[in-house]
């Protein structure tokens, strides 16, 4: 950034600051959290720990800090350590306490002291660690700065003592612990997983920070806790690698740029694979914009423009019958963009979508200049590129025309329904359901034990179509997913965007997959899963997709009877009326869900006075991309390692 820039930046620092007169107080936090974290379930939870990560990683961009440990406790506590400059802890004349106390009390004001530097890092809502401070039944500060420690104390955000000298040291650095507070969020349990994977998202997007996660919670067979260590020294490209890890790629080495324009860090990496996919993961600040915006635009139309550019000086495209848009030009295509933007505005729904105007002729130039220069060195690649998008273009008039026999086929017969689906009698989305059921015996059951006035079943054959591995005509052609289609109502496709969902149409607000509890069942929730996250992202990210949890065994003693979801509710009900002797006349297993009766199977898994359901969420996009592409794709050694770190389920079949 340039220091006119800058200069920029800071007064308007300084004027937003001094015009705030009344600061919100912690309180108004936890009044009504979720507007400061977005909810109070699990999302939220994790999301404490990323926001004092941030402080972290802020602390790293500005060059003072190289290292971040993060400790999940025994007690699902979370201390966050780095090695940074330490928050100050010199007496803030203004507000009469010590910098420190001002950071973990008064909301926003996190950067407040540091007129140096701009924050561009800062979780989803930005909102500060005073939040994580006030959500906390305690949090416990310790900085190490000027050869002195320090330790101030806190209980749902507010100061117990005053912050303490109690030691020398010769390091600096910040180590916070807190421990979320439980009369706030639905749980405390943290997931090692969702946190492992925002910790490698970050090392990417942040190349050469060393972060590591603990987990205290459990040890191994050797006495040892887990733990892992994120790093990459080469960021976006080691990035786009690892999502294509099960991929087949078709040039050799990834494509990186990473440069500053107009004062606004832009990088990039790509490579194109065999897949029929488009994975574009874009970052604004570190914050995965979802929803894309004016960085993801701008990187679209250079990318068209300089690939059709080199496409049409080559010839390569002369003796083609039809035309090549937008979308073919990405068919297989892996990429991340990264910008940093100093004072980004988010737009749509969720909030994830860049709406800086400037943005968008920033990336465009630099994939440009990036692209031209690499066809210009590569052209072998080049012509491999070139030669994808022509196939792209060509199997999407295929599937055009399949799809749109699908489409203009319901609209013809009046929005006809498929035959096999049991519709409700409700007509508000809102306030309607339907199954997504497997096998037609399961089915049959869950039409009786419905309550037929908001839920709808439309039983699926066995194992549907592995679109992964699917052209998209194929796709379109199955028999199952155009049933999916009907029955759901909506339509797929624009001009500009093939995969575009009319989510306006859709016809039920909960879609919920309902399998047995086995290996197969799982396989099969894997696959209708694959073809929404395929095909109906939207849909996922509307929050409209969910899986019913059907019981896995009813154990009986005398008059006494129990569903019981996992074992150790199973044995927990032995113990309790069979004295722990293990007795299987009592327990009866259930083999699928057409062995339940309907009234059994309503009780348990159907009626929302007593269900689970579990919501689908797409917890860091590029990950689950990967992981689709590692389960459903060819490659047999990526997968066999998955499942092998993976597996939840021990032999229940038995
Ligand atoms: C305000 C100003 C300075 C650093 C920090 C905050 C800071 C906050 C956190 C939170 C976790 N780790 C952190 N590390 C630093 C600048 C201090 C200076 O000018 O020396």
């Amino acid at each position: 950034m340039s220091d006119k820039e800058s200069n920029k930046l800071q007064n308007k620092g300084d004027y937003s600051a001094s015009s705030i007169t009344v600061l919100e107080g912690l309180e108004a936090v936890r009044k009504r959290p979720a507007m400061y974290i977005g909810d109070v379930g699990e999302k939220g939870l994790h999301h404490l720990v990323y926001e004092v990560v941030d402080n972290s990683i802020d602390e790293a961009m500005a060059g003072y800090c190289s290292k971040i440990d993060v400790v999940i406790n025994e007690n699902n506590s979370v201390t966050v350590k780095d090695d940074g400059r330490g928050i100050p802890v010199d007496h803030h004349e203004k507000e009469g306490k010590s910098a420190l106390e001002v950071v973990m009390t008064v909301l926003h004001a996190g950067g407040k002291f540091d007129k140096d530097s701009y924050k561009v890092s800062g979780g989803l809502h930005g909102v500060g660690v005073s939040c994580v401070n006030a959500l906390s039944s305690n949090l416990k500060a310790e900085v190490h700065r000027d050869g002195k420690v320090y330790v101030q104390e806190f209980q749902i955000g507010k100061p117990v003592g005053a912050l303490k000298e109690v030691g020398t040291t010769d390091v600096t650095g910040t180590i916070v612990t807190f421990q979320p507070d439980d009369s706030i969020f639905i749980t405390t349990q943290y997931k090692y997983s969702i946190l492992a994977n925002r910790l490698r998202e970050l090392s990417f997007l942040n190349k050469g920070i060393q972060i590591s996660l603990t987990d205290k919670r459990e040890k191994d067979a050797d006495g040892n806790f887990k733990i892992e260590y994120f790093h990459s020294e080469r960021g976006l490209e080691e990035f786009v690698e690892f999502i294509d890890e099960a991929r087949e790629r078709i040039i050799d080495k990834v494509i990186h740029i990473s440069t500053e324009k107009n004062g606004v860090p832009v990088e990039i990496a790509l490579q194109y694979n065999t897949s029929f996919s488009e994975n574009i993961y874009s970052y604004v600040n570190n914050i995965n914009t979802i929803e894309g915006g004016t960085h993801l635009t701008g990187f679209r139309r250079g990318l068209t423009r300089t690939l059709k550019n080199w496409a049409d000086k080559s010839g390569m495209l002369s003796k083609l019958k039809f035309d090549i848009n937008g979308d073919d030009f990405r068919e297989g295509l892996t990429s991340v963009i990264s910008v940093k933007v100093a004072e980004p505005q988010f737009e749509g729904q969720t909030k994830t979508k860049l709406g800086n105007s400037d943005i968008s002729l920033v990336v465009d130039q630099a994939v440009s200049s990036m692209l031209s220069n690499y066809l210009e060195e590569n052209p072998k690649q080049a012509r491999e590129i070139a030669n994808k998008v022509i196939l792209a273009a060509t199997a999407r008039h295929a599937a055009r025309k399949a799809r749109e026999l699908v489409q203009r086929k319901s609209a013809l017969t009046g929005g006809g329904l498929p035959g096999k689906l049991a519709d409700c009698s409700e007509k508000d989305p809102a306030l309607c359901e339907v199954f997504l059921v497997e096998g037609d015996s399961a089915g049959g059951t869950a039409k009786q034990g419905r309550d037929r006035k908001f839920q709808a079943i439309l039983p699926l054959r066995g194992k549907i179509l592995n679109v992964e591995k699917a052209l998209q005509h194929k796709v379109f052609e199955n028999e199952e997913i155009k049933n999916i289609f009907t029955a759901l109502g909506v339509t797929m496709g624009t001009e500009e965007d093939s995969k575009a969902l009319n989510l306006e149409k859709l016809r039920y607000h909960k879609i919920v997959i309902m399998t047995d509890a086995d290996v197969d069942g799982s396989h099969i929730t894997t696959l209708i899963m694959t073809f929404f996250f395929r095909y109906m992202k939207d849909l996922i990210n509307n929050g409209y997709l969910y899986i019913a949890t059907p019981p896995l065994y009813l154990v009986k003693k005398g008059k006494n009877q129990s569903y019981c979801w996992d074992e150790k509710q199973r044995r927990e009900f032995i113990e309790q009326y069979s004295g722990g002797k293990e007795d299987s006349v009592h327990v009866q297993r259930y083999k699928g869900l057409g062995e339940m009766n309907a009234e059994q199977l309503w009780e348990t898994t159907m009626n929302p006075e007593q269900r689970t359901l579990r919501q689908v969420a797409i917890e860091g996009a590029a990950e689950a991309d990967r992981t689709f592409s590692i389960l459903m794709g060819d490659d047999v050694p990526p997968r066999r390692e998955f499942i092998e770190q993976n597996a939840t389920y021990a032999n229940i079949d038995v």
